[in-house]
């Protein structure tokens, strides 16, 4: 799943694609590198953001949509049901939804749905996250989403983790260390940690500051292989052609797998 920020406030890409031309020929770009969907967000969700009014947000998503959807799958990234509702008219067939409250919009409209796990919201996620088990938690709250969402009659719903969302890099760990558990639910499981800031602060620069979004692409690309290799369906990325790289090798070690287990028979 590649990135489209129609925002000029992102955290790593912020303005980049504002320009509604700029925003499509970005998704082209990213169908063209490999993504299979393209998820296209107006208002950033980053720790302290404010937000969006819904008709701000529906005019920064709509046009893009309508573009790219011919093209490549879109999903929309809104936590509001009507900017949902105008993004599957303009051609998205996903909701990828941070709130994990949407699922009657993808029901009504056959559409699939991410369910996301956040803490709090993105104002103030990060003052103080706090769990007593953030792996069972977090579970707990997907498998119940997730269950409702196919009780409506949602027919593809995915769950993520959410990292970054109201968590600490600590919980953050916790979550891809404890992967398995959450592809024990049986739901195809969503993954992003493109850039984030916990792979900074982990992973500081040679002069031991927590390194810039931009530098953070080997932190992406190797948490993201480990979420594939730990069961992740998919990864959402900003760069796409390094994750297709990782995912085609993850893929090709399954292969090989396989195959020594056939020969093993
Ligand atoms: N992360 C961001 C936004 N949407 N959706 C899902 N399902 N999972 C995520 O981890 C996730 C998400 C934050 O990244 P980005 O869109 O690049 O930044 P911003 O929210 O500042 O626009």
């Amino acid at each position: 799943m590649g990135v489209i920020n129609v925002t000029p406030d992102s955290f790593s890409d912020g303005g980049l694609y504002f320009d509604p031309e700029r925003a499509v020929a970005h998704g082209l770009e990213l169908a063209r590198q490999g993504a299979d969907v393209v998820d296209v967000g107006g208002e950033s969700s980053r720790p302290g953001a404010e937000p969006v009014s819904e008709r701000e947000e529906t005019r920064r998503v709509v046009p893009v949509i309508e573009a790219l959807s011919p093209h490549v799958r879109v999903s929309v990234d809104t936590v509001k049901r009507a900017v949902a509702e105008a993004a599957i008219a303009a051609g998205a067939t996903l909701i990828n939804d941070i709130s994990a409250s949407l699922w009657p919009v993808a029901a009504e409209a056959g559409v699939g749905w991410v369910a996301m796990h956040m803490q709090g919201e993105p104002r103030t996620m990060q003052r103080d996250p706090r769990y007593d088990d953030v792996v069972a938690e977090v579970a707990a709250f997907l498998r119940a989403r997730a269950g409702a969402a196919v009780e409506a009659g949602v027919h593809e719903v995915w769950v993520d983790p959410g990292i970054g969302f109201g968590k600490t890099a600590a919980h953050n760990l916790a979550l891809l260390r404890h992967l398995p558990e959450l592809v024990a639910t049986g739901f195809p499981v969503l993954v992003g940690t493109s850039r984030k800031s916990f792979l900074g602060a982990l992973a500081p620069d040679p002069s031991d500051r927590p390194s810039d979004p931009g530098q953070r692409l080997p932190g992406s690309i190797a948490t993201a292989t480990w979420a594939m290799l730990a069961g992740a369906s998919m990864v959402r990325v900003h760069d796409v052609e390094s994750a297709r790289q990782a995912a085609t090798l993850v893929g090709a070690t399954r292969v090989a797998e396989a195959g020594a287990a056939l020969c093993d028979r």
